[in-house]
């Protein structure tokens, strides 16, 4: 089930792909990812062009696997950030929150493979007319940016409307995941919170924690109203952007409560006026490991799923 198109066209063991978390996804989560045989990717958020150089060679010096960058399509380095990808040659990028197309040509004549997310079967037909190498149909349970489709009727939806390989995100984080999500049609995984809790990924321990602590309904969807719908924990921020959201505040108030949350909450450990952005799958999560060991449970427990459903 698991050797197939994703992992050729990508060079892969496994056909899973690690979601491309802005201050989460550094170097050593993505080299992690990338050794243990699926797509580890850094997640470009609103970072800098040379900051982003080094990272991407870190992680070329911490494995000689292929990688990615996870580009956000708001990012204000957006420009800048698409010529290092191009410098550096990265073999694989993902796109989030917005339209890629100007940017695939310049990629494609390279040999960089572009997997754009995409949360609405609109968007899923129209990039495959740019030439992207496949789509990630991402659903609502995800952490941060999300859509308003929930994955079970996103992913078939999408599949059934374009001819490219599918690979379904959106509350995956064992090996139950994988199995539905291959049975919706998809031939890859993207994979988040699941690694949030892993020993390599760099974020601050307590949003780890957050993690470990999620049960099923701790994570709200802010903004809902305002052009920004945001997967995060409920803490005291996320009640501050409802309040805003039921008074109709306009985006740019959005936008400045918002302004360096992320950072505070991945980087500082601020639970409470940080914006943590994890996914409703967190509520399945209950230890921190090795990636290597998450891979391994999640690829050896899908023969015992696949066994419970021919019973
Ligand atoms: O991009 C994500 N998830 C993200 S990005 C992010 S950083 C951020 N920081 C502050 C505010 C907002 C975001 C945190 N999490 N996931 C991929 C994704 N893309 N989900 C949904 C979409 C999406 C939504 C609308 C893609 C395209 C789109 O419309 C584009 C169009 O032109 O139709």
């Amino acid at each position: 089930m698991l050797n197939n198109k994703i992992c050729d066209l990508l060079g892969i063991e496994y056909p899973i792909l690690q979601g491309g978390m802005a201050w989460v996804a550094t170097a050593e989560l993505a080299a992690a990812v990338s050794n243990a045989g699926g797509l580890g990717l850094i997640g470009a958020g609103h970072m800098p062009p040379d900051p982003l150089r080094a990272e991407i060679r870190k992680v070329k010096e911490m494995t000689g696997k292929p990688f990615g960058v996870n580009i956000m399509l708001m990012s204000p380095f957006l420009k800048e950030v698409m010529q290092v990808v191009y410098e550096e040659r990265v073999p694989v990028i993902t796109t989030g929150a917005g339209n890629p197309t100007e940017f695939i040509p310049a990629l494609k004549e390279i040999g960089t493979r572009v997997i754009p997310v995409v949360a609405s079967v609109a968007l899923a037909r129209r990039l495959e007319r740019t030439g992207v190498d496949a789509v990630i149909a991402e659903g609502m349970e995800s952490g941060g940016h999300v859509g308003e489709i929930t994955t079970m009727t996103l992913v078939p939806q999408i599949v059934d409307a374009v001819e490219l390989p599918v690979i379904a995100a959106g509350g995956i984080g064992d090996a139950r995941g994988v199995v539905a999500a291959f049975a919706l049609g998809a031939q890859g995984v993207q994979i988040g919170t699941r690694f949030v809790a892993s020993t390599e990924c760099t974020v601050h321990p307590n949003y780890k924690e957050a993690v470990l602590k999620a049960k099923d309904r701790t994570t709200v969807v802010t903004g809902l109203y305002s052009g920004h719908p945001v997967r995060v924990v409920d803490n005291k921020l996320a009640k501050d952007f409802s309040e805003l959201d039921r008074n109709g505040a306009p985006a740019e108030e959005f936008d400045r409560l918002g302004a360096g949350k992320l950072k505070a909450a991945a980087r500082d450990g601020d639970m409470d006026y940080g914006s943590v952005m994890i996914g409703q799958v967190a509520g399945l999560v209950s230890d921190i490991k090795p990636v290597k060991e998450i891979m391994e449970e999640i690829v050896q427990g899908i023969p015992a799923v696949l066994a419970r459903l021919n019973q």
